[in-house]
């Protein structure tokens, strides 16, 4: 008998590591069994059929995982939806319902979603340390971000604008060299959708290199919210993968959580946006409902007189996305919009060779009302208001492999250098036109153009004369800003 306790033991210590190595990690694990499907939306009209898709939603049955637009000249729409195996027959009797066929393009959602286990399970980090060879846990975010300060001493200021449902922080992170108070800012979020992890990481690279990059933050101050929704990405890591939304409760009991690139108050709960609590796109029981919908709120209206740039940091799909995302038209600086974004998108294939599309939201991609950068431009009145949507373009979709998280954020870094130069070169001009210019009062003189404008397109009325804001709203008022004059002096 004593004989065979080493290899009863050896038995049990193998089952556990055969069980720890082949049972699906938790989050992944409810998508055993779950197919994609892909519908084809070739109808004259797809809106009405995905605004259906979404409002059947229910995060244990039906989930709508991304709806795109096919760029040829079919023009159609293409719906990805992940469904239970208990929910094939409902499905697809739904959608014959509706005279939509589909394919399956992704057999066990679970097996796809265990390609990145491996290197989730590492914890070899330093406390305070970032890592861009695997995604960062949101403590591991949250200890680097509070060490920041201690780290860059005097370049880099880190607030708490507020907690979450769960309680946890959410940070701004503001970064500036210059010493002039009335610089212009360019304002960043990432990780407003849980899932999209490549977002958050994206955020923190672009910290890390305008720490490295003084001639970038001299004229131009950066606020950057590295995760707006750590509650949704903490679930991702220990719950459910493919989570969108935050965690706040909703009128059911069943399904929490509200989109928060569909809470914000500009058109709220118009097209693309569900008033279901069970839909990944609810957009809330009132406008601005959410924590972290006031917290992105007052970040940018506390600098809203110097906030020249608004960029949400989005994947996937390689798109650069400008207002309106609420209906199909767009905001009057659109050749503004359309020249720096193709800007950007070009220094995005300069550096890393990959193709982004520029556009308008509903134009390019699909109606979605509610969302932040129409907020930025629509009531903030930031001029240049952006949803950058990373790579990829569908093949990894949400799950990136590790090996592509610097590639990605080397393409937002290429963009938000784009940016930042072409903000501080604007900003520069305006000065050198205000001190020659006329009187107040007297603004309305011709514009000044001129040749050497980084993307050749003339934007200087608008610097001049204030930004008159889309759909002829009135420009903004001076009232906020009032804290920023005390920051601005413990920053440098
Ligand atoms: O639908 C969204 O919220 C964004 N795409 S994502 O796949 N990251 O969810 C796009 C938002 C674009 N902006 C507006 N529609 N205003
Ligand atoms: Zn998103």
């Amino acid at each position: 008998m004593a004989k065979e306790r080493p290899s009863v033991l050896l038995f049990l210590f193998s089952l556990t590591f055969l069980l720890v190595h082949t049972l699906p990690y938790e989050p992944n694990a409810k998508y055993i069994g779950w197919q994609v499907k892909q519908v084809r939306l070739d109808d004259g009209s797809p809106e009405a059929l995905v605004q259906d898709l979404y409002d059947l939603e229910d995060p244990n049955l039906l989930q709508v995982l991304r709806v795109s637009r096919v760029q040829d000249e079919t023009d159609c729409g293409l719906a990805e939806i992940a469904v239970a195996p208990n929910y094939e027959e409902e499905f697809s009797n739904a959608l014959a319902a509706r005279g939509l066929n589909y394919t399956t393009v992704i057999a066990d959602l679970a097996t796809k979603l265990s390609m990145d286990e491996p290197f989730l399970r590492r914890a070899d980090l330093l406390r305070g340390v970032a890592t861009f060879e695997r995604f960062m846990s949101f403590e591991e975010i949250q200890a680097h971000v509070e060490e920041l300060p201690k780290q860059y001493p005097g370049q880099v200021k880190m607030q708490e604008l507020d907690r979450t449902t769960e309680n946890r922080p959410i940070y701004l992170v503001t970064i500036h060299s210059g010493s002039s108070k009335k610089s212009p800012v360019i304002f960043v979020d990432g990780g407003m959708h849980a899932r999209e992890w490549a977002s958050p990481a994206a955020a923190l690279f672009l910290v890390g290199h305008l720490l490295e990059s003084p001639a970038l933050t001299r004229d131009v101050e950066w606020r950057i919210v590295p995760v707006l929704n750590p509650d949704g990405y903490v679930y991702t890591w220990t719950t459910d993968r493919m989570w969108r939304k935050n965690r706040g409760a909703t009128r059911s009991l069943l399904c929490t959580g509200v989109d928060i690139n569909r809470n914000f108050d500009y058109h709220w709960g118009e097209s693309g946006s569900s008033k279901q609590p069970c839909s990944s796109i609810y957009q809330g029981m009132t406008p601005s409902s959410e924590p972290e919908t006031n917290a992105l709120i007052s970040a940018v209206l506390e600098v809203k007189r110097r906030v020249k740039a608004y960029v949400s940091l989005h994947a996937y799909g390689q798109y650069i996305l400008y207002p309106w995302g609420y209906r199909r038209t767009t905001p009057k600086n659109s050749a503004e919009l359309e020249e720096v974004g193709k800007g950007m998108a070009e220094a995005i294939t300069k550096a890393q060779g990959k193709v982004f599309a520029v556009g308008s939201s509903a134009k390019l991609l699909y109606p979605a009302s509610g969302a932040s950068d129409d907020w930025a431009l629509g009531v903030a009145k930031v001029p240049l208001s952006y949803t950058l949507e990373l790579r990829d373009e569908g093949a990894a979709g949400f799950v990136l492999p590790p090996n592509q998280i610097i590639p990605a954020a080397n393409e937002a870094w290429a963009a938000m250098k784009y940016l930042g130069e072409y903000v501080a070169t604007q900003e520069a001009r305006t000065r050198e036109a205000g001190s020659a210019a006329p009187a107040a009062g007297q603004r309305d003189a011709p514009s000044i153009r001129t040749a050497a404008h980084p993307v050749g397109h003339d934007l200087l009325p608008m610097f001049l004369d204030g930004f008159a804001g889309a759909d002829g709203v009135d420009s903004e008022s001076d009232e906020s800003d009032s804290s920023e004059e005390s920051f601005s002096d413990e920053v440098v």
